[in-house]
């Protein structure tokens, strides 16, 4: 909500009227009214629309400038009929009559707003909206509203799980979990993943990957370090899920759901004096709390998956998207976050990094901070 409040577009016409270049920071304005589209299609259940506006904001993100003038966007790939349209209104008119509208829709609204808060998917949310609630106000004081584990911890940390986590807590806890894996098994595998992998300064979570060098160690060692974060007094939430991974499947490249990896997801406890830097802690200014809640994934493959899992869980969505389109398109390959398997030769490809991934694929090695699609 405080994100559409800014997203006052009309200064832009000023600059096409004056002729002044318009800058990066337009395209990050533009690039937020496509993934707003994309949100409100995905709540009208409209996937196809949804990813072709995740497709372009995708695009706009990866110009080397600016773009000002309507014959700048005619030769972008990706961009189909639907965004030019909100585009050249955009770059004629300094505003997006449909954003507007969505905007003050209630229902979109509502469902943003309900699915701001962790555990609440678009159903429940659709659910909510349905039974007459608008506020999640409304919701704490609706009796007959069950909410589940995940939600209640959902609310009991909103205000701090909805604001971003910065590099340098992520840092921090980086170290927290560090010391946590090696605690228990010295020579476990741990990798920091997500957007933080990819050199992102803020991010909605930590994501991370542990795995043992030996097959079949992995096993417990999720179960292990969950205890271990719980003795520490620093673990305010645990989600576990143990692993339906099998290995005969063969991998879906329009894999979108989550990966049959045993996983946790997480809220831990962040200390002031553990943050780096001068800010420290993201937290509200005059909270004297010293502390703040962070949402944390950890994800624990096998040995013989970790690159895959590693590749996947490094991201973003839209790069992995289309490096799996590119895989069964052009090398009729089937990649997810588990397995990479040639069609072709009816065989699965073993990769122990993510340099033979992309090799098996024909590719050039990508940097995870090239991956920011
Ligand atoms: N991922 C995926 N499929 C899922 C969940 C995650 O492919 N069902 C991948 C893509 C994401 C990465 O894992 O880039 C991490 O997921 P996040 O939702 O944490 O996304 P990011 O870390 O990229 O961004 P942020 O946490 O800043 O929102
Ligand atoms: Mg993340």
């Amino acid at each position: 909500v405080s994100r559409l409040a800014v997203l006052d577009i009309s200064w832009f016409t000023d600059s096409m009227r004056e002729g002044r270049p318009v800058t990066v920071e337009t395209r990050h304005r533009i690039q937020d009214v496509m993934e707003e589209l994309a949100e409100s299609s995905e709540f009208n259940e409209s996937k196809g629309p949804c990813l072709a506006f995740r497709r372009a904001a995708s695009v706009l993100k990866s110009l080397p400038s600016a773009v000002h003038c309507l014959e700048a966007i005619q030769g972008l790939p990706c961009l189909g009929e639907h965004t030019k349209a909100v585009m050249e209104e955009i770059l004629t008119f300094g505003r997006s009559f449909k954003v507007e509208e969505i905007r003050c829709d209630e229902r979109y609204q509502a469902l943003k707003l309900f699915t701001s808060v962790f555990g609440v998917g678009p159903k429940t949310a659709e659910k909510w909206y349905r039974r007459g609630l608008r506020s999640l106000k409304e919701i704490l004081t609706e009796p007959n509203i069950q909410l589940n584990r995940m939600q209640r911890a959902g609310f009991l940390y909103y205000s701090d799980i909805s604001k971003a986590v910065s590099k340098a807590e992520a840092k921090a806890l980086g170290c927290i979990i560090e010391e946590t894996v090696h605690w228990i098994a010295p020579d476990a595998i741990l990798a920091l993943t997500g957007g933080f992998r990819r050199g992102k300064e803020y991010g909605h979570d930590v994501d991370f990957l542990l795995t043992m060098p030996e097959m079949g160690k992995e096993e417990g060692l999720l179960l292990h370090v969950i205890d271990r974060l719980r003795d520490q007094g620093i673990l305010l939430y645990c989600e576990y899920q143990g692993s339906t991974f099998d290995v005969s499947k063969l991998p879906s490249w329009r894999f979108e759901d989550m990966d049959h990896f045993q996983k946790c997801f997480l809220i831990l406890r962040l200390e002031q004096g553990q943050v780096e830097g001068e800010r420290g802690l993201q937290s509200d200014p005059g909270d004297s709390r010293g502390w703040r809640a962070v949402r944390v994934d950890l994800v624990a493959p096998p040995v013989d998956r970790y690159a895959f899992a590693l590749l996947g869980w490094t991201g973003s969505r839209q790069f992995g998207r289309d490096l799996r389109t590119f895989a069964y398109k052009e090398r009729q390959m089937l990649l997810d976050n588990h397995a990479l398997y040639d069609k072709t030769k009816k065989l699965f490809l073993p990769a122990t990094t993510e340099e033979d991934i992309f090799a098996h694929l024909g590719l050039e090695y990508v940097e995870p901070w090239q991956r920011n699609a």
